[in-house]
């Protein structure tokens, strides 16, 4: 049953609202995960609301939260995100960000006290949009094991990259330290589907394709061994030590049944490529892009959503019946 992307919007925006969110929360959220669902990161999507809604009644994360931005030097701005969501927090530093950035060439802006529920190349897309260059990196909760380790210390973590292209969108990624996003072994659990192989480890430490035994007591282990797991105490560094937010194995949320929402930081570096020597970096990166089209590469990271979201601009996003008709019943339309 296909949904208009503002119609989705705004159905989410009541469901938020409903449960206690202020406005302005409700629409930075329900803005992020209704473009998630159009452009199908379907992990992020509105597969998310349940695990919102239950956070939200468990008390656990702030709803109504109001961030407070902080001019800390030239280059470098920080956000407390007072117990609320990252994304909030991102809304009200994004001016000072950016001014910073086209002035300095970088700058850098450092989110603590925040929960990130969220794909994270929503943060970062916009930027490119706009002529920047934008990384981010967010960590989340202890379900990983570090190359070589016997236990999870770090989070699923992701890395989002985002510049501007010459004659096409940019150029955008957005992936998971650990070998899958935990939302992914969710949805394998929920749908029957085992996972590939390397991607976790039972309760006991043994390899497994089961989501449910990674679910139950298990962990995830890295992308690409010693590398992934290199990349990802990258993330909890940047994302954790250096804006003042809490590791992924730093918070305890067991006194909170129902909460799902990690309650970290995000760190993300905007950078002014104008201030670049030579030719123009969006040329530059159309000539890489040609010529990795000329070697063969079929699809570039974020054509699939590019396509997804023109799909849905001409159709509409296209949610199960019994899907929308949950969120109407949390929006409390008659169904
Ligand atoms: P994927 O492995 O699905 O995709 C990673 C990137 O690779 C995407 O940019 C994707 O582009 C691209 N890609 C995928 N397959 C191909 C291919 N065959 N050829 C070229 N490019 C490809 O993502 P993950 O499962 O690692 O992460 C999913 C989401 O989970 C992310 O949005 C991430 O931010 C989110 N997440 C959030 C966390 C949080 O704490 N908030 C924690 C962990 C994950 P495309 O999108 O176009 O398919
Ligand atoms: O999918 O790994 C994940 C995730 C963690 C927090 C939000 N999403």
């Amino acid at each position: 049953m296909p949904i208009a992307y503002t119609d989705l919007v705004a159905l989410l925006q009541g469901i938020f609202v409903r449960h206690g969110v202020t406005p302005e929360v409700a629409s930075v959220l329900a803005t992020n995960c209704a473009t998630a669902e159009r452009d199908g990161a379907h992990s992020h999507g509105v597969f998310r609301i349940k695990g919102y809604l239950s956070s939200l009644a468990s008390g656990w994360v702030s709803g109504t939260a109001v961030p407070v931005v902080e001019d800390v030097a030239s280059g470098y701005v920080a956000a407390d995100a007072a117990g609320g969501f990252a994304q909030p927090a991102l809304h009200a530093a994004r001016p000072l960000l950016v001014a910073k950035a086209r002035a300095a060439g970088i700058a850098v802006l450092a989110i603590r006290n925040s929960h990130h529920f969220a794909a994270l190349w929503p943060d970062v897309e916009p930027f490119a949009e706009e002529g920047l260059v934008a990384l981010s990196v967010v960590n989340s909760m202890t379900c990983v094991v570090p190359h070589g380790a016997s236990k999870p210390v770090f989070g699923t973590n992701p890395v989002a990259f985002a510049a501007p292209c010459a004659g096409g969108a940019p150029i955008v990624f957005d992936l998971a330290t650990s070998a899958l996003a935990h939302g992914d072994v969710q949805i394998a659990a929920r749908e029957g589907h085992s996972l590939p192989p390397g991607s976790g480890v039972d309760r006991h430490g043994q390899p497994t394709c089961d989501p449910a035994a990674v679910l139950d007591g298990g962990a995830l282990l890295p992308f690409g061994g010693h590398k992934g797991s290199a990349l990802s105490m990258m993330v909890e560094l940047l994302s954790a030590a250096l804006t003042g937010g809490h590791f992924s194995f730093g918070f305890d949320w067991s006194q909170h049944p129902g909460a799902q929402t990690p309650w970290t930081g995000q760190l993300i570096i905007v950078i002014d490529p104008a201030k670049a020597a030579g030719v123009p970096f969006a040329e530059r990166a159309q000539t890489l892009v040609a010529h990795m089209r000329e070697a063969g590469v079929e699809r570039m990271p974020g054509e699939r959503r590019q396509r997804n979201r023109a799909r849905a601009a001409a159709e509409g996003i296209p949610l199960k019946a019994e899907v929308l008709a949950q969120l109407r019943q949390w929006a409390g339309q008659a169904v």
